[in-house]
C-alpha cells in the first residue's frame, strides 16, 4: 500500500504543530506594536487558536504515539512564546535606542522663573521714608479703623463738619470708622508722649470717593514735627528738600493759602512741574503734565492749630509745629509718568513690570 502507511501514527500531527511554530516565527517579525504581537499570540495558543485543533487530536491517539506528539506540541508553544519575548524585547531596546539618539542641546538657556516687583507706591512710600529718616522724622503707622474722636474731634473738626457725614466718611460696627487721614497717628503719638516730635505717617486712609481721579482707599503719608519755637519757614525748607530729593534739585516749592480745620495758617503745596520748571524749560503752555500752568499740586500744609495741642495736652503757648500731607498715588503718578490712577490698582503684570 502507500508509504503514508508505514508513517508512525501522530507523525502527520508532529508535522502540523512543527510547520505552525515556523508560521508564527514567519508572522510576528513583521509586527511593530505590543498590541498586534499579544493579537497574533492568542491568534495561535488561543483557546480557539491554530493549536487548539493538533491538540484536541493528540488526546484521541493510542497511549504509545502520545509521547511524541506531546513533545511536539510543547516544542511548538515554547517557540512560540519565546518568539513573543524576543520580539517584545527587541521592540523596547529600539525604542530606547531612538530617545538616547536624539539630540538634546544642552547649551539652551534655561527657562526663566519671573521675577516679583515692589508695587510703584511701595517704591514711592520708601522712598519718601528714606528723605524724612535722613532729616530726624520716625516712621510710625496705627489702625485703619478710628475712633471719631482721633480722626475729628481731636483735629478741631467739629461735629457739623461735612467731613464727618456718612456722605463722606465710612462708619463701620461700634461707632467706630475707617481713618480719612493718617492724622489719628499724630493725634496717637502726642498722647503717648512730651514734645518734640518729628514724625511721619505713611498709610491707607478711606473716603466715600470712587472716580475716575478718586478711590475709596488711597495711600498716604502726613508729617508732624512739634518743638519749641517751631516756624513756618521750616515748614517751608522742609518741603523744599523733601521736594528737591524726590522730584529733582533746585525746584521751586510754592504755598497758596488754603484752609484746614486742624492748621492754622493752611496752604496747598505745589511743586514746580518738573518738566517744564514753571515754564522755563519748555513753552508752559503747552506741558502736558502742569497743563501749562507750571506748577502741580502734591499737597496741603501748615503750622499745627492751638486747638490740636490742647486736645493732646500739649501747652500751645510752649510749643508750635508744622503738619504736611500728600497724597502717594498722586506722587508716584508724577514721579513715573502714570496717566491714570487706577493703574495701580488693577494688578496688571505688564504696567507693574516696568517698575524693576
Ligand atoms: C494735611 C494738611 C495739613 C496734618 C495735621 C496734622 C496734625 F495731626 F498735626 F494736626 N497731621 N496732619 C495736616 C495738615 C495734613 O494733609 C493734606
Amino acid at each position: 500500500m502507500g508509504s503514508a502507511e508505514t508513517k508512525p501514527i501522530g507523525a502527520d500531527l508532529i508535522a502540523e504543530l512543527d510547520r505552525l511554530a515556523a508560521e508564527f516565527g514567519a508572522e510576528i517579525g513583521g509586527l511593530a506594536t505590543e498590541q498586534d504581537i499579544r493579537a497574533a499570540q492568542a491568534r495561535y495558543l488561543g483557546k480557539k487558536g491554530k493549536l487548539a485543533e493538533p491538540m484536541k487530536m493528540l488526546g484521541r491517539l493510542p497511549a504509545e504515539a502520545r509521547p511524541a506528539v506531546g513533545e511536539a506540541a510543547n516544542r511548538a508553544k515554547n517557540a512560540i512564546e519565546s518568539a513573543v519575548t524576543a520580539r517584545l524585547a527587541a521592540l523596547d531596546e529600539a525604542e530606547l535606542a531612538e530617545d538616547l539618539g536624539r539630540v538634546v542641546d544642552v547649551t539652551l538657556p534655561g527657562r526663566g522663573r519671573p521675577l516679583g516687583t515692589l508695587h510703584p507706591l511701595t517704591l514711592v512710600r520708601r522712598e519718601i521714608e528714606q528723605i524724612f529718616l535722613g532729616l530726624g522724622f520716625e516712621v510710625r503707622t496705627g489702625p485703619w479703623i478710628e475712633t471719631e474722636w482721633n480722626n475729628f474731634d481731636a483735629l478741631n473738626t467739629p461735629p457739623d463738619h461735612p467731613a464727618r457725614d456718612m456722605q463722606d466718611t465710612f462708619f463701620v460696627e461700634g461707632g467706630r470708622i475707617l481713618r480719612s487721614h493718617t492724622s489719628p497717628v499724630q493725634i496717637r503719638t502726642m498722647l503717648a508722649g512730651p514734645p518734640p516730635v518729628r514724625i511721619i505717617a505713611p498709610g491707607n486712609v478711606f473716603r466715600r470717593d470712587d472716580d475716575a481721579t478718586h478711590t475709596p482707599m488711597f495711600p498716604q503719608m502726613e508729617g508732624l514735627l512739634v518743638d519749641k519755637q517751631v516756624s513756618f519757614a521750616e515748614l517751608k525748607g522742609t518741603l523744599l528738600h523733601f521736594v528737591h530729593r524726590f522730584f529733582g534739585p533746585g525746584l521751586g516749592v510754592r504755598l497758596r493759602p488754603s484752609y484746614f480745620p486742624f492748621t492754622e495758617p493752611s496752604a496747598e503745596v505745589d511743586a514746580a512741574c518738573y518738566l517744564c520748571d514753571g515754564g522755563r524749560k519748555v513753552t508752559a503752555r503747552t506741558c502736558r503734565l502742569c497743563k501749562g500752568s507750571g506748577w502741580i499740586e502734591i499737597g496741603g500744609a501748615g503750622m499745627v492749630h492751638p486747638n490740636v495741642f490742647r486736645a493732646v495736652g500739649y501747652d500751645p503757648q510752649a510749643v508750635s509745629g508744622f503738619a504736611f500731607g500728600v497724597g502717594l498715588s498722586r506722587m508716584a503718578m508724577l514721579k513715573y509718568g502714570v496717566d491714570d490712577l487706577r493703574s495701580f490698582y488693577e494688578h496688571d503684570v505688564r504696567f507693574l513690570a516696568q517698575f524693576r
